[in-house]
């Protein structure tokens, strides 16, 4: 018989319907409510995007294909999902509790975001930890996964086969991933660095000798890390015809990308008189969910550990 285990999946979460944004919008402000006029320029950007997000049915897409595939590998383990999120029902307390509930006493985790950061991705794996404390279950964490070579590859074949649509002109390529807080980077996290270094590693892959890393999505209150993607569109459109934007920091079409790169970034582009490209997100990309499906099973299980 299979060791049954506990696949939690942990994505941002999205609104579902237009009631549920101020309660969104203050989970991501970490409980401070924001006013109404800024909850009316959030629904501005979903309404701008056909107005719900489509985030949460792509994470379920990813995560059934990730179980799938973790299923069909494994012929001593049988993983069930789980899926939780950080600012939408069901949280990943919720998750976890149904874990336990489902008489699972060893779970493993993987956030939907590839690159640790003490900020973004750490605070998941504390709530999942916190609360399955509370039932004595054991919780194995991917902290990363972008090192993962499916996870190179699908972003070196993405970004060549969008250059072939470009090669006409004179093209420059810029790599994007979500901004952070600046105070985080004072606190040393090393964030900003594995992106920096993925995008050189993809970069060199496609044999591309220029490119500029630029940070997106930066919140509307404080410092941010810079140089952001708008600043770094300027300057390099003043060299090109044509610029293809790589949000590797992203896995897939949601508020950020579909907002602030399809229609804010666009428009820029159309501003400065060049060409918008984006390379396609990975969705459900099979050679892209085997990235995470690789990583979860690096994880050792405690029970097989013992055997
Ligand atoms: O499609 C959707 O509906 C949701 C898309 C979405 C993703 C996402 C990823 C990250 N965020 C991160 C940090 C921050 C910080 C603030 C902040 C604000 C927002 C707002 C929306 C939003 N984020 Fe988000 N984020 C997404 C959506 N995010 C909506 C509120 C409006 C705005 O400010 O733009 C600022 C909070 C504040 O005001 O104090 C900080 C990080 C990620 C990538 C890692 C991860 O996915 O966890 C970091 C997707």
């Amino acid at each position: 018989m299979k060791q049954k285990i506990g696949l939690l999946v942990m994505a941002y979460g999205t609104p579902e319907t237009e009631a549920d944004l101020m309660p969104y919008y203050t989970s991501i402000r970490r409980g401070y409510a924001p006013t109404e006029a800024e909850v009316a320029v959030l629904k501005q950007r979903y309404d701008a995007i056909g107005g719900l997000s489509p985030l949460a049915a792509i994470t379920k897409g990813q995560a059934e294909l990730l179980a799938k595939q973790l299923n069909e590998a494994s012929d001593s383990i049988e993983y069930e999902l789980f899926i939780g999120h950080k600012h939408m029902a069901p949280f990943i307390e919720d998750a976890v509790t149904a874990m336990h509930e489902a008489g699972l006493t060893e779970a493993v985790a993987i956030v939907m975001a590839p690159y640790f950061s003490m900020f973004a991705t750490a605070s998941y794996f504390e709530r999942a930890k916190r609360r399955a404390a509370r039932y004595g279950m054991t919780i194995g964490e991917v902290t990363a996964w972008n090192e993962e070579p499916e996870f190179l590859a699908y972003w070196s074949r993405a970004l060549q086969a969008t250059l072939e649509t470009v090669k006409e002109s004179k093209v420059g390529v810029i790599f994007t991933a979500h901004s952070l807080p600046y105070h985080v980077i004072h606190m040393g996290d090393t964030y900003p660095q594995m992106v920096e270094a993925t995008a050189q590693r993809i970069a060199a892959e496609v044999g591309l000798t220029e490119y500029a890393m630029a940070w997106q999505s930066a919140g509307v209150r404080g410092d941010w890390l810079t140089p952001d993607v708008a600043e770094v569109t300027r300057q390099v459109a003043q060299h090109v015809e044509a610029i293809v934007y790589v949000p590797i920091g992203f896995v897939c079409d949601h508020l950020e990308i579909l907002y602030d790169n399809d229609i804010a970034c666009k428009a820029l582009c159309e501003e400065l008189n060049v060409m918008y490209q984006r390379v396609p997100m990975p969705n459900t990309d099979a050679v892209f969910v085997k990235a995470m499906a690789q990583a979860v099973r690096r994880l050792p299980i405690k029970d097989e550990v013992k055997a």
